[in-house]
């Protein structure tokens, strides 16, 4: 397999104009018409044009009406080459057949259950006709679409519906018109048997907007949510980017299967329907807040990634990251944004951390893959993120805006480069963003720490910040980063002190606002060492460092215990508050986990339970946030901060700590429970969903106690549900502990959802993330169970991914959960390597466990590497993941 480097991008020899499509789609073959007006960079010049081409067959090529001589093209598994091409302007025409209903790898033009459906990013439109695939090649395009009018009844592709009629044969066709310009991978073609749900949207400048959500007939009464989260989304982009829809029309379609969450092509997105349908019996609100977020998503990538895209896939955050910080926001608007940025922080934690620091560590741009499909990783989209919030920590929220308004004004219609964002964001606001480049081009979480020291006498404070990155593959040497830290600092009653000034590199900097003092200010950290010094600080403070979680990074401080519980009391930053709760909780763990594994006696301490209670009790904190404070780090973050991972003492020492707080704190518990129940019908909004989101994890926890009461007390609750997150959180309740209740309950569940494939998920899910004992066997049972396929990439995620999810069972000493996996992914990749190649990811970190577990782990990925056949895409993690 070839490896493709940043450092060798080349601008095109040929660029498009128009490309006109016709597909005439059969249920044998699928006919694919391509002309395409080819106009050389350099007038004269006569480089040889080569399109890529995977899996298609090629049936002719004719350059202005001739068709080309054999010795003028040349055809490999990947190319087609043409030579002797005029030396100005002219007319390509290919034409291509294809066979969609055997394309299971869903990548190109296939079929959905009976419906055809595409997805190109991001080197799809490859497997559908021969072009110049890459995201600097824009051109206008119009689609021709021809079918069995009775099959196909609907016909859509992007742009605008410029005219349709009837056929010979039973036989129909549509023609749409984008007048746009777009890159190959924005391309989309849906044709089926699809009800809609219409609405309006009237833009701002008073542009009526046709909007229409597509599913099968029997879906549309459950796309009520989906429908409000677009026209919510389009409302926010024009009141907070002053950016609006540019086209007449607005489609989404949802479709059953699909290797990803959902995908933007222009005024035509095709979602998983996961993210789109709805309703409260069968959809939790963490689906209904997934909803929301990801139509945000695909709607904000019409400005970030539709109108200004992507010069080259190295440049993938450019439109990712940035488009998963407008759906954060977006999300905050519309939510708590304190909750937003935990859960959002939480995730970065969970994923990213380890990514960065394994054998899969890349900058947010990469330098290189061997398959693009590898990269849309949590560094590219979620670090992405940070790194554009850290625009706006920086720049303020009027200066971000400015940044964001040059950006367009300079690109829009363009094909560009992170240095392009930058520079809009630099020049926008004349700022200092001196090394600011390296979030980009330097893999690895920076470690920060601080040390803190008082000075009476000079009524002084100091912050020392010393910074590394460790290596990464391929990037032994790094660089200090350039690292916005919001402070605060607060006085002995626990109030925010006002910052004046700052010393800094032998200059007294005020930190005023508009004259007036300031209670967050945010240190730029740039060197290996450098040290901040606030003046006329009257007392002793406690220091709240990285408000709102200003950077990704780890920060090491010198905070006490009592500091910490100090800060969970008091820090008027709610993200900080939540932190310190987060910090002791995870310093409580890892210690409990020493003595673990020195068969000590595992106590609990009582100042932990009083700060858990304390926060229980506190009547003027938001429910979803005591949710949140609550919550134990989960096992993989902890797992993370070990030398040595050890599953099996993280897995024993986490559950320990929830069953002690459950029984020190029951009575606290119950009555969460009942104060939080509401006879109410379903409504999606924060205060509901905070409410339930608190009686979930009393449940949970009171679950934990293995008490019969608690048993009914659960199974009411399940019977008496009247919505999808009520039903299933006691469900999952019930079903952490083996018992006959639990596998009858599950199949209750199940008898009732049977018919509903998006519930039916959930049910695998939480049975393959359980951690009762040997649960592989479970998890292979239910791979022979009727309602699972293969094929279908959420029940993939559900079972198998669910599975690799569950750190005491996957990482099993005896090594059958990894073999599991590796025979699971052999399989798959024949089937989907997209999907093979985020699940084979589940071994890349085996090299933080213990040496019998990390010879079990390499075995399984040496297996797979020996394995005849196998795809580009599983061959680059699994390769990777070994040297
Ligand atoms: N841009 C798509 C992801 C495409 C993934 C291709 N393997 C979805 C999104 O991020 O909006
Ligand atoms: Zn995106």
């Amino acid at each position: 397999p070839q490896e493709i480097f940043l450092k060798n991008y080349k601008v095109p020899e040929y660029y498009f104009d128009t490309v006109d499509l016709k597909f005439s789609l059969g249920e044998e073959k699928t006919f694919v018409h391509s002309q395409i007006t080819v106009f050389p960079r350099v007038e004269g010049a006569s480089s040889p044009l080569v399109l890529d081409g995977k899996d298609i067959k090629l049936l002719s090529i004719k350059v202005d009406g001739k068709e080309l001589k054999e010795e003028d093209f040349y055809l490999d598994p990947r190319h087609l080459t043409l030579s002797s091409l005029p030396s100005t302007r002219f007319t390509l025409e290919i034409v291509t057949e294809i066979y969609p209903q055997y394309n299971t790898s869903l990548e190109g033009l296939y079929k959905s259950s009976g419906n055809f459906c595409t997805q190109c990013e991001a080197e799809g439109f490859r497997k559908i006709t021969f072009f110049q695939d890459r995201p600097d090649i824009m051109a206008k395009y119009t689609c021709r679409i021809e079918a069995d009018k009775a099959i196909y009844p609907v016909l859509l592709s992007n742009g605008n519906l410029i005219e349709q009629g009837d056929l010979e044969g039973g036989r129909h066709y549509a023609l749409w018109e984008d007048p746009f310009k777009k890159p190959s991978y924005l391309f989309a073609l849906v044709a089926g048997q699809l009800e809609s749900r219409d609405d309006t949207f009237i833009t701002r400048s008073g542009r009526k907007v046709s909007l229409r959500i597509w599913t099968p007939a029997q879906d549309i009464p459950k796309t009520v949510h989906a429908m409000y989260s677009l026209k919510e989304a389009m409302k926010w982009d024009e009141d907070v980017f002053g950016l609006e829809y540019d086209l007449d029309l607005f489609n989404i379609v949802a479709v059953p299967d699909f290797n990803m969450g959902a995908m933007e092509n222009k005024s035509l997105n095709i979602f998983n329907s996961k993210l789109v349908l709805a309703s409260p019996e069968t959809a939790s609100d963490a689906d209904y807040a997934a909803i929301l977020g990801v139509i945000g998503h695909e709607y904000f990538h019409n400005w970030t990634g539709n109108r200004v895209t992507c010069r080259d896939w190295f440049q993938l955050s450019l439109k990712e990251g940035l488009t998963v910080f407008r759906d954060q926001e977006f999300s905050s608007d519309m939510g708590s944004r304190t909750v937003k940025r935990i859960a959002d922080v939480s995730k970065l934690r969970s994923y990213q951390f380890p990514q960065d620091a394994g054998p899969m560590a890349h900058p947010v741009r990469p330098h290189s893959y061997i398959k693009m499909d590898n990269f849309y990783t949590v560094t590219v989209y979620e670090k992405g993120a940070e790194v554009v919030r850290m625009y706006k920590t920086l720049l303020g929220s009027e200066g971000f805006r400015k940044g964001m308004d040059l950006y367009f004004r300079r690109h829009d219609g363009q094909a560009v480069t992170c240095e392009d964002f930058f520079a809009a964001m630099r020049d926008a606001n004349g700022a200092d963003l001196s090394n600011f480049l390296l979030w980009y081009s330097q893999a690895g979480t920076p470690l920060v720490k601080v040390t803190s020291s008082y000075n009476a006498e000079a009524q002084t404070y100091s912050l020392k910040f010393s910074q590394e990155v460790r290596p990464t593959r391929g990037q032994l040497v790094k660089e200090p980063m350039f690292i916005p830290v919001a402070v605060g600092l607060l006085d002995k009653n626990g109030k925010d002190m006002p910052l004046i000034s700052v010393y800094h590199d032998g200059m007294l900097e005020s930190v005023k606002k508009n004259g007036q003092p300031v209670f967050t200010t945010v240190l730029q950290v740039k060197k290996k060492e450098e040290e901040f010094v606030f003046s006329d600080i009257p007392e002793r403070p406690t220091p709240s460092l990285l408000r709102g979680y200003s950077a990704p990074i780890r920060l090491d401080s010198d905070l006490t215990t009592s500091d910490l519980f100090f800060l969970l009391s008091h820090d008027s930053d709610g993200f900080n508050r939540w932190e310190a709760g987060q910090i002791l909780a995870r310093k409580l763990i890892l210690s409990l986990v020493a003595d673990y594994q020195q068969n000590k006696l595992l106590v609990l301490s009582t100042e932990f339970v009083h700060g858990i209670k304390s926060i229980l009790s506190d009547s003027s904190l938001d429910k979803e946030f005591i949710a949140k404070a609550i919550t134990l780090p989960g096992e993989v973050e902890i797992m993370d901060m070990m030398e040595v991972a050890d599953p099996d003492a993280v897995h024993a020492v986490r559950n320990f700590v929830r069953k002690k707080l459950a029984s020190e704190l029951k009575a606290e518990f119950l009555s969460m429970v009942e104060r939080n129940r509401s006879s109410e019908p379903y409504v999606f909004n924060h205060s509901n969903m905070a409410r339930r989101a608190l009686k979930n994890i009393a449940l949970a926890y009171l679950a934990s106690l293995e008490d019969p009461d608690i048993t009914d007390l659960v199974l009411h609750e399940y019977q008496s549900a009247t919505n999808m997150t009520e039903q299933f959180a006691a469900l999952a309740a019930i079903a952490q502990n083996p018992s006959k209740i639990r596998d009858d309950v599950l199949a209750d569940f199940y008898s009732k959802w049977e018919h509903e494939f998006l519930v039916v998920s959930k049910w695998f899910a939480l049975q393959s993330t359980s951690d009762i004992p040997r649960n592989v066997e479970n998890v292979q049972k239910l791979m022979k169970h009727p309602a699972f396929d293969l094929r279908n990439p959420n029940k993939v995620y559900s079972l198998i991914g669910g599975f690799c999810g569950s750190p005491v069972n996957f990482h099993a000493k005896d090594g059958s959960g990894y073999q599991f996996l590796g025979e699971i992914v052999v399989q798959l990749d024949k089937i989907n390597p997209q999907v093979a190649s985020r699940m084979v990811s589940a071994f890349s970190r085996w090299r933080r466990f213990d040496e019998t577990r990390q010879n079990l782990a390499k075995a399984q990925l040496e297996m797979i590497l020996s394995t005849n056949g196998l795809s580009e895409n599983v061959f680059e993690i699994a390769s990777k993941s070994l040297d």
